[in-house]
């Protein structure tokens, strides 16, 4: 049976047609078929087309409920002097806005005015938009809250934002503080991960937590929080001292790797040195270290667990530079620095017309000149010290840092304090209920996307509409558009369907549109050691252990281990608290989701039964979780899998959800206890860094 006819078989079946779509309930952005009956969503799979196939894991099939969610966000809302929400039309909605843009831009300059967005590539618009025409340098992604640290370390290290991995071909895959058998679901990695286990490549997991994927594995080594940058920097050395790194790859392709193996060397970087730090026995240390360097080919990598400290970024250069130490670059079986699809802007803006911003994006000027993205937690700095320049307004768009941000006081009192705030929402989301305006996005399955993915080669996703749009509901190209010609911008935004925007942005891919269209999907090679003929993107054209920029811009140019993470446990909060994330919710918009609420219907803390003992705490009862801010109620698990002095929540669930009423009033919101611990060099936030007391509720 080839590819089409299942399809077909299905649409057949069902009396479906199916259309092309994209998930977004997580990064990984995997290409859909959806299968649409009389206007309804009845299905979605993964695209036939693509690497993940046909298939889609739990969030993803049950996102259909989104399509037709009773409780979505349907009409432009404003607030009232009271602070109720009153319907307004779209055309007032663009009006008050624009004006009110205009008025700061005048009074203050557009610096003011900040756009913080996540997840979607139709941002493209209000990218151009916000910095191209209005003028502001602060327009940024979420990514502080997410893998801030591990981008700016593949940046300084590789010369690439978002390394990939070639798990396929992989004979040992060492992973630190991720969890991709668990939660962290891509469709294709998985299905690679799984083929190479299959074929007989080892699994090596680096976690405090018996995690999933650490379950699964053949070697656990259960590490002490926050001191992973220890254990890279002691194989490091052991490697070093053994003489098994690549010696050709090392003279021929690493910048800086003499004066790297000095300072190994004489910061005492030993094994016997990690194992006090890390927990982790020498003897395992070494054997680690050995298999890594002989094993060919390895890679290693981390996530979550690493940049969730704030000594992250180093820990994640010392992983990214055993790849590099090793020659287990960009080939098979290794970290890949994956090439992007040629796409190009949907808006065409004359050179002469592009804006120049008149100030340094705010990180910058707030001591945080390398951080990839805004770190969102400068913003009520900003805001209500007006330090390092005033800030205004804010957009917030597939963004909810009322529930994702730490320090959730602190985030309500910058809402307060602003001229204009703006939330782009599929619901009234804990955000959108603390902005002045609220706009209604239409879903996924209702609007046209296009764009790359994470699949480790070049790959252009043609998502198109399913659907028609729920309500008065817009897609953000559409609303955009709607506030541009406000602005004045109108002549920028001259399309009668999507597909002519979509056919600018898509006119350098090697297929015609009407096959992108049809395939939803186009992926070029996956092309191998492309730094033969290109070299690395570093400053260098070489992979940098030793980094320049760092050095320049005052950092530390070589991974060190820094043991000076902000908050360590103590005598009154003698627990670290950290994060892991939900195997049936993704971040804060999937608990209106009957489906996956009937799985997962809050969210937990785990303990270890040593620790619970200790405190006459059992499994399922509640605990309160206080830190030196605040302090939350939650439900407990025992897990004897997880090192004794650590908490580990799920963080996701139970805030406000005014419309969602199958979300509210369940779990707990744990963000308020955590305060705002950034990366000195990254700006990524420390969620790891939390200590607490604990007690029966
Ligand atoms: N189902 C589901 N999938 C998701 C998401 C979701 O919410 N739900 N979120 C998506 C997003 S936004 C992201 S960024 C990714 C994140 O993907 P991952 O990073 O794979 O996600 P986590 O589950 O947070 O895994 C982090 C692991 O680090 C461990 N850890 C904590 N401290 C340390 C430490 O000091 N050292 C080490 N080595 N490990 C430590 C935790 O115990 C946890 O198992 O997942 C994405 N996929
Ligand atoms: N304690 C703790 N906090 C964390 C984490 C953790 O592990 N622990 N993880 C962090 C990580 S890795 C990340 S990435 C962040 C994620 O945090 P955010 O980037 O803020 O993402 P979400 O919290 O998932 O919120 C997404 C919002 O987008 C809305 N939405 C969904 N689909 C659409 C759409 O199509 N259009 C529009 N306009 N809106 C839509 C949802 O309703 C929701 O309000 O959270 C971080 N926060
Ligand atoms: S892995 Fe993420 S993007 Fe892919 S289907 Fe699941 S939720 Fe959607
Ligand atoms: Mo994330």
């Amino acid at each position: 049976m080839n590819q089409t006819s299942t399809s077909e078989i299905i649409n057949q079946i069902r009396g479906t047609k199916s259309v092309p779509g994209v998930c977004i309930i997580c990064p990984w952005h995997c290409p859909t078929e959806v299968f649409v009956r009389d206007n309804k969503v009845v299905y979605v799979r993964g695209n036939e087309n693509a690497p993940n196939a046909t298939t889609r894991c739990v969030k993803g099939v049950s996102s259909i409920h989104l399509s037709r969610d009773p409780d979505r966000l349907l009409h432009p809302l404003k607030k009232d002097k009271n602070g109720n929400f009153k319907m307004i039309t779209w055309d007032d909605a663009f009006s008050i806005i624009a004006e009110k843009l205009l008025d700061i831009k005048e009074k203050y300059g557009p610096e003011a005015v900040g756009y913080l967005w996540h997840l979607d590539s139709n941002e493209m618009f209000s990218q151009q938009l916000f910095t191209q025409l209005y003028g502001t340098p602060n327009w940024s992604g979420h990514g502080a809250a997410c893998d801030q640290s591990r981008r700016l370390a593949g940046l300084m290290t590789y010369g690439h934002p978002l390394p990939t991995k070639d798990y396929e071909n992989s004979r040992l895959i060492l992973l630190w503080g991720e969890d991709p058998l668990g939660p962290n679901q891509s469709l294709h990695e998985n299905r690679e991960l799984v083929e190479a286990l299959k074929k007989g490549a080892k699994l090596v997991v680096v976690d405090p937590y018996r995690s999933r994927t650490a379950e699964k594995a053949h070697e656990w080594l259960p590490i002490n929080p926050g001191t992973d940058g220890a254990l890279a920097l002691a194989m490091t050395h052991r490697i070093i001292e053994t003489g098994a790194y690549d010696a050709d790859f090392c003279e021929n392709y690493i910048y800086g790797f003499e004066v790297y193996a000095e300072h190994i060397q004489s910061n005492g970087y030993t094994p016997q040195w990690a194992e006090s730090i890390t927990g982790i026995d020498a003897k395992r240390i070494i054997a680690i270290a050995d298999e890594f360097a002989r094993t060919k080919p390895a890679v290693a990598d981390g996530l979550k667990g690493i940049v969730n400290y704030t000594n992250g970024f180093q820990s994640l250069r010392a992983i990214f530079s055993l790849n590099a130490i090793t020659g287990n670059m960009d080939g098979p079986g290794c970290i890949i620095l994956k090439e992007a699809g040629p796409l190009a802007p949907p808006l065409m803006i004359p050179e002469e017309d592009v804006a120049v911003p008149q100030r340094p994006i705010i990180s910058a000027e707030m001591g945080y000149p390398l951080a990839p993205d805004i770190p969102s937690q400068l913003f009520p700095k900003a805001v209500l010290e007006e330090d390092p320049y005033p800030l205004k307004a804010l957009f917030f768009h597939i963004v909810n840092p009322a529930m994702a941000d730490p320090n959730t006081a602190l985030f309500k009192k910058m809402m307060a304090a602003l001229e204009l705030s703006v939330t782009i929402d599929v619901y009234l989301s804990e955000t959108a209920q603390l902005s002045d305006i609220v706009l209604p996005e239409a879903s996924m399955f209702e609007r046209a996307e296009v764009r790359e993915s994470l699949w480790s080669g070049p790959q252009v996703i043609m998502a198109q509409p399913a659907i028609p749009c729920l309500g008065s509901s817009k897609p953000l190209y559409d609303i955009m558009r709607g506030l541009g010609e406000k602005m004045g911008y109108g002549k920028y935004f001259q399309w009668e369907s999507w597909e002519d925007w979509a056919k600018v942005a898509t006119a350098y891919l090697p297929i015609s549109f009407e096959e992108l269209k049809e395939n939803g999907v186009w992926h070029g090679e996956l092309r191998y050691h492309k730094y033969l003929e290109d070299g690395f993107m570093t400053s260098t054209g070489r992979v940098e252990v030793y980094s320049e920029t760092l050095s320049e811009f005052g950092y530390d140019p070589m991974p060190a281990y820094d043991d000076t993470n902000r908050v360590k446990p103590d005598a009154d909060y003698p627990f670290q608290l950290i994060n892991g994330k939900s195997q049936y919710h993704c971040g804060t918009h999937t608990q209106n989701n009957p489906y996956l609420m009937a799985i997962e219907s809050e969210n937990w803390a785990e303990l270890n039964p040593l620790d619970a003992q200790k405190l006459g705490i059992a499994d399922g009862d509640t605990i309160e979780l206080a830190s030196p801010i605040d302090k939350v109620k939650i439900a407990v698990r025992l897990k004897e899998g997880l090192k004794p002095g650590i908490v580990r929540v799920v963080h996701g669930h139970g805030f406000g959800r005014t419309m969602g009423s199958v979300a509210r009033g369940k779990g707990t919101h744990v963000n308020p206890i955590f305060d705002s611990v950034v990366n000195d060099i990254s700006g990524g936030i420390g969620y790891n860094e939390c200590k607490v007391s604990v007690r029966k509720a």
